[in-house]
């Protein structure tokens, strides 16, 4: 037989299988959508990038929220004042907390209209939780030396934050001198050693169980001397609620502040995301003993209380600086507010991501 007779049989066969695989996969997307999942796109190479990254480290808390929502979003018939007070429950759900769930709720309710769609609801959840944690840039060092105070609860991740962040800046041509304030624990200045060496930056410390005071002041003189960019002092941990340990932090920074004019530039405290609300006590005593200018929180990988962040920026009024997504050198991330609620809310302008296409919810208008 001429083979060219089989030609167009060729083609009908392959346009029936063409067809019965796109059959399919609209079903899936159909099925997927009805029971508010979102359908799977490939992955571009621009959703591997950063955005990505923090999408994963925050899907823990974003599918606890998408789940929770989707459900209200299915149930038809719900007056709009019954979606939003369920929106509210939710963000509480994710540690937003219940000022802060309402602040936002407050916010998005005034941009929805009647009917409601599901994509508008996600949109302007995005873009309210944006702009109630806006915040001007992070502060680069403008002189020398540029110092730095690192706070917090123990076990927070202050010492390894420290080595993060000297990282950043030796990566960015800046001399780091660590001091290793924290004279409490024996094991806590080799361990800050170890960063040091790790990174490239210089060290200053004492035997263990010394005056932290003292380990500052040779600090400081060192930093002057050997004309050092960046000081990041890492600080012992200390429980928030123990006044000697909180006054002994004040008397720090009035050592830095004496020896250095308009110094510490920075005071950060560290937050473990992990800790949920609690890092609102803390924040709140830290705030009172040594004016906290920039929080760090960590530990953001593998939790699902990242809702914490919006309640830190909006209760406390302090400025999140960077997030910690892991344990290895370059998991700190500049806070970038946009990023963050996009990985919370959005889905990089995916539909499907942001839990659906543009799907009118028949849902009840408000009372007159
Ligand atoms: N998963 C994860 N682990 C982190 C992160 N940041 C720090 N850690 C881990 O948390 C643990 C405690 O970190 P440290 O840096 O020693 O904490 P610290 O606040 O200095 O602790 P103390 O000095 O004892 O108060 C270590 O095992 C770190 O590797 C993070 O962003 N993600
Ligand atoms: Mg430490």
């Amino acid at each position: 037989m001429d083979t060219t007779e089989l030609i167009p049989g060729v083609i009908a066969v392959l346009a029936v299988i063409g067809g019965a695989a796109g059959v399919v996969l609209l079903r899936r997307v159909r099925r997927r959508r009805a029971e508010g999942l979102p359908h799977r796109t490939p992955a571009t190479p621009a959703m591997q990038g950063a955005g990505a990254q923090l999408r994963s480290v925050l899907a823990a808390t974003s599918r606890r929220f998408r789940a929770q929502l989707e459900a209200i979003l299915r149930r038809e018939g719900q007056p709009v004042e019954q979606v939003v007070h369920e929106v509210e429950e939710a963000l509480i759900a994710a540690d937003v907390g219940l000022p802060t769930a309402q602040a936002l709720v407050s916010r998005v309710r005034q941009t929805l209209e009647v009917p409601l769609e599901r994509d508008a609801l996600w949109m302007a959840l995005q873009r309210e939780a944006a702009a109630l944690l806006s915040t001007g840039p992070p502060p680069v060092p403008t002189v020398r030396p540029w110092v730095v105070l690192v706070t917090g609860v123990n076990g927070v991740g202050k010492t390894t934050t420290i080595g993060k962040l000297a990282a950043r800046h030796i990566a960015e041509g800046r001399k780091v001198l660590l001091v290793a304030a924290d004279t409490f624990r024996a094991a806590a200045s080799d361990q800050l050693a170890v960063w040091a060496e790790r990174v490239g930056a210089d060290l200053v410390r004492h035997t263990p169980g010394g005056d932290p005071g003292a380990v500052v002041f040779d600090g400081l003189k060192a930093a002057l001397a050997r004309r050092v960019d960046v000081v990041l002092v890492d600080t012992a941990g200390r429980l928030h609620t123990r006044t000697p340990l909180m006054e002994e932090l004040r008397k720090l920074r009035r050592v830095v502040e004496r020896e250095i004019a308009g110094a510490p530039h920075e005071t950060l405290l560290v937050l473990d995301a992990t800790t949920g609300q609690n890092a609102i006590t803390q924040a709140r005593l830290f705030t009172e003993a040594v004016q906290v200018t920039g929080i760090v929180l960590t530990k953001l990988d593998g939790t699902a209380r990242g809702g914490v962040v919006l309640a830190i920026r909006h209760q406390l009024g302090i400025p999140i600086r960077f997030i910690g997504i892991g344990e290895k050198i370059e998991d700190l991330r500049p806070f970038d507010p946009g990023e963050f609620a996009n990985a919370l809310f959005g889905g990089g302008g995916d539909a499907s991501e942001a839990g659906g296409a543009a799907a009118v919810v028949p849902v009840e208008g408000p009372s007159p």
